[in-house]
């Protein structure tokens, strides 16, 4: 993309009423825009990052064997009252009346709907296990939207759900999916630490959230040090093995780490003080197992091998996929801007030209622009007549993780600059090495 022809609207003041890093600098560097209290407008750049991110969640829910669908966003309170859940979900469900006088609303999750689409189509245990995932936006009328994406009323989630014939069953779609998770999170750079919590209104009593570590994190975490060198790396995982995903959910679950709806101080106590830990954390998902909480009353049975029918047992699974944006952000940001993970960033690599207008300067970033293009790359070519110091810093704001700088001196010499956004580091080399080296960088990404 040439920056001439694209469409961002940086601020050059700092937004007042924006508390926290990740919503200063996704308003400045025309991420997003307000439209009202907790609903955002996604703008070019900031909706390259949620489709990123988007991708990442897509291909690693359906390497687990998770199957995407799309529900509607506005789903009838008839369903909701089937489940009980109408009354008790309170004020944050937005009601909606149509004008043939039904009540409507703008779904906050969709246990119901697909439990109403199960019970219509699949009868028999020959049908299961079955995992069933869509993208979609929600709306929670929170009492007190903050933080920008963080805190939306209107937010994207991935919500999967999952059908099992039995308890054990169940409890495997469950920890399939704590292992999926690690996966997704650590794919986009981030360190994501499954911990006990509390159910709230979906129910259940298995649940864990998973939080990433930040100052300005909005729940209070607790936990043992040593669950911070886990990483799941690249390791070979069969999905329909239940004893390899029992294991990684062992190793990642078997160390103190609770939210403050489910601290323990005397469980706390037993961690030797040096790991222990308390912290802030922001919640990025979170999965939970609650049977028959909503096939019961909602009729959702199938026929079993022995012939008797009986209510499927379920979960579902959560990743707040907006959210994620502002999470990466508050992990991934200095004083003059974002510095995105290459595998989440929008634009993968900005060319600034140093001298627009100069005949050598110019072609070079040409050949610069459409190289990277023709290799896969996504760049971002600062092509404006503006100063060399306005360049950098819409640079460094927007946060390619690689800038290409060129200029008519370096060119004399046959050499164009490339920098590392993260280190700052610096390695003057011919554009054509130049080239090679992105597509070295980003090819494992
Ligand atoms: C699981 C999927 C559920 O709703 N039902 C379907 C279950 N879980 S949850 O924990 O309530 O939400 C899942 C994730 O969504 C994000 N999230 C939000 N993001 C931005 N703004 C909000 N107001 C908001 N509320 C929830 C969180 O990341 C949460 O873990």
């Amino acid at each position: 993309m040439r920056l001439s022809r694209y469409f961002l609207p940086i601020l050059k003041e700092t937004p007042s009423d924006a508390q926290i890093a990740s919503h200063r600098l996704m308003l400045r560097a025309g991420m997003i825009r307000q439209a009202s209290a907790g609903i955002y407008s996604w703008l070019p750049l900031g909706y390259k990052v949620l489709r990123r991110i988007e991708q990442i969640v897509h291909e690693e829910q359906q390497r687990a064997g998770h199957i995407p669908l799309l529900m509607p966003t506005i789903q009838s309170a008839d369903l909701w009252r089937e489940s009980g859940r109408y009354d008790d979900y309170g004020q944050e469900m937005l009601r909606i009346r149509d004008r043939h006088d039904r009540d409507m609303l703008y779904g906050p999750t969709n246990e119901e709907l697909i439990t109403d689409i199960f019970r219509s189509h699949v009868q028999s245990y020959k049908d299961l296990p079955l995992t069933l995932y869509h993208i979609q936006w929600k709306f929670r009328d929170e009492v007190r939207p903050r933080f920008g994406v963080m805190r939306g009323r209107e937010f994207l989630m991935k919500d999967g759900y999952n059908f099992d014939l039995t308890k054990e069953d169940a409890l495997h779609s469950y920890n399939r999916h704590l292992v999926s998770y690690l996966r997704t999170y650590e794919r986009m750079g981030l360190q994501a630490i499954p911990m006990r919590a509390d159910s709230g209104p979906i129910g259940g009593d298995d649940t864990h959230e998973f939080l990433v570590l930040a100052d300005t994190g909005e729940s209070e975490v607790f936990y043992d040090s040593q669950i911070t060198d886990l990483k799941f790396g690249d390791r070979a995982i069969d999905y329909d093995s239940h004893d390899a995903c029992r294991a990684v959910l062992e190793e990642f679950t078997s160390r103190y780490a609770r939210t403050d709806e489910t601290h323990d101080e005397a469980e706390f106590a037993k961690v030797p003080e040096e790991r222990r830990r308390t912290a802030r954390g922001i919640e990025v998902g979170q999965i939970f197992y609650f049977g028959t909480k909503y096939s019961e009353p909602m009729g959702a049975t199938v026929l079993g091998p022995d012939g008797t029918r009986s209510p499927v047992h379920m979960g579902s699974h959560g990743i707040g996929v907006s959210r994620l944006v502002g999470a990466l952000i508050e992990a991934n940001h200095d004083d003059k801007g974002i510095i995105w993970p290459e595998e989440v960033a929008p634009f993968q690599i900005g060319i600034v030209n140093l001298k627009q207008g100069d005949t050598d300067a110019d072609a070079a970033c040409e050949g610069l622009y459409q190289g990277l293009k023709s290799r896969g790359l996504d760049p971002l070519y600062d092509d404006r007549e503006e100063r060399a110091g306005a360049k950098f810093a819409t640079m460094d704001l927007v946060g390619c993780p690689w800038r290409i700088t060129v200029g008519p001196r370096g060119l004399k010499n046959g050499v164009v600059e490339l920098t590392s956004r993260r280190t700052g580091e610096s390695e003057e080399m011919s554009p054509e090495a130049a080239l090679d080296r992105c597509a070295q960088i980003f090819a494992g990404v």
